[in-house]
């Protein structure tokens, strides 16, 4: 696609380079549109670029959200009328437009401007700036549905528990690593490169967001270990626990979405309580992850676990990855325990007993997906080749769930 979308840009200027007869390029602009327009199965974006009296100081370049150039230009001519169709999937844009001189394109030396336009309606547009101009947009298509990467292709098109059948089958064969694999996989990614940013190990039990923390895991040499009280040591985390898919069965044990590197202390006075909001405190730890009875109207009642707010969300898509990487036996998981029972409905569909599900999807939006987040998932499809697609497309949980 790169080769092609390059080639649309070459063509424009190799057309236009020394065009300057305005009724000339209103018909050649049209057959671009058009071809341009067939190929696209997402939403064209039409940028119209409007030179002024110094065309060749003015170039741009449009970005998506990982900071990918997907179309750029440079060498115009003076005073004179461009457009380029961009073909776009749904997400975020940038649009950044330079002047070498520093005096942008208008208005003390012509009447230069910029437009990205979809279907004649303007979404960014300027021309009076310095040496650069970035507009930020979003591309959002008519039927609602997110444009999927590759890799979520097969996934295009559907909603509700189609969807999640989808992406069972998407992220269903992942290579399990082995329990013991994850001390690397935290020695080499589970670690603090947002908070402090100092290498220690990122405990989502510990890590306080707001300042410094209250203990700090070196890699490697702080894994558990016997531990008395907080900030002994670090161990694996089931954030979803093990007791409840049967004990040490894999690929559940090992399975690094779910897994945190957090205080061992910490994680076993969670035990295998459901995460919930608590009402009465019964235990805090220096981070303020809380222990104690359910808050009143959260539609249960027992102990729950409640981390900080920070990582709500961070949990709850973990939850929903478990519930579509294992919806082909994630049913059966309902009698195992209390908390199974307490948490899971006994559906491989909706998975959650209403009271929870209601819960995560709270998380989900009040904690959305961060760079730490972003970063785990792609770590963990290196490590073990399957993704998180919560993290990619947060929007799925509501296209699944409702809400
Ligand atoms: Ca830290
Ligand atoms: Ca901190
Ligand atoms: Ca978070
Ligand atoms: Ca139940």
């Amino acid at each position: 696609m790169m080769n092609k979308l390059l080639a649309v840009t070459g063509m424009i200027v190799g057309l236009w380079g020394s065009a300057v007869v305005w009724a000339a390029d209103v018909s050649l602009q049209g057959q671009m549109a058009e071809s341009s327009a067939g190929a696209c199965p997402d939403t064209v974006a039409r940028l119209t670029l409007v030179t002024d009296d110094y065309g060749s100081e003015t170039s741009w370049q449009l970005t998506d959200s990982n900071f990918q150039t997907l179309y750029s230009g440079a060498n115009y001519s003076d005073n004179t009328v461009y457009t380029e169709d961009f073909c776009l999937a749904n997400g975020s844009y940038s649009f950044t437009i330079f002047d070498t001189y520093g005096d942008g394109i208008c208005c003390q030396y012509g009447q230069g401007s910029y437009a990205i336009s979809v279907d004649g309606k303007a979404l960014v547009s300027g021309g009076s700036f310095g040496n650069s101009e970035t507009a930020g947009f979003t591309i959002e298509d008519s039927d609602g549905l997110p444009d999927l990467s590759e890799y979520y292709k097969d996934a295009e098109g559907t909603t509700g528990y189609a969807l999640k059948t989808a992406l069972y089958n998407i992220i269903k064969d992942h290579s399990s690593q082995g329990y013991s694999a994850l001390w690397s996989f935290y020695r080499e990614q589970e670690l603090d490169s947002y908070f402090e940013n100092d290498g220690s190990i990122l405990d989502i039990y510990s890590e306080n967001p707001e300042g410094s923390d209250p203990y700090v895991f070196a890699r490697s040499t702080d894994q558990c270990g016997s531990y008395n009280s907080e900030g002994d040591c670090y161990n694996r985390e089931h954030s979803f626990p093990r007791s409840w898919f049967g004990g040490a069965r894999e690929p559940m044990n090992s399975d690094i979405h779910h897994i945190f590197a957090t205080d061992g202390y910490v994680n076993a006075k969670r035990g295998s309580y459901p995460y919930g909001e608590v009402g009465v405190t019964t235990y805090i730890s220096s981070n303020g992850s809380k222990l104690g009875a359910a808050a009143s109207g959260l539609g249960y009642t027992g102990t729950v676990f409640e981390p900080i707010d920070e990582f709500k969300g961070d949990v709850a898509r973990a939850y929903f990855y478990m519930a579509t990487r294992y919806q082909n036996v994630i049913a059966g998981w309902e009698n195992n325990t209390t908390y199974s029972d307490a948490v899971l409905n006994g559906s491989s569909n909706q998975v959650f007993e209403p009271w929870f599900l209601n819960l995560l999807l709270a998380w989900h939006q009040q904690d959305p997906v961060s760079q730490k987040e972003k970063d785990r998932n792609e770590a963990a499809y290196g490590f073990q080749g399957n993704r998180n697609p919560f993290v990619d497309y947060p929007e799925f949980a509501g296209l699944i769930w409702g809400k």
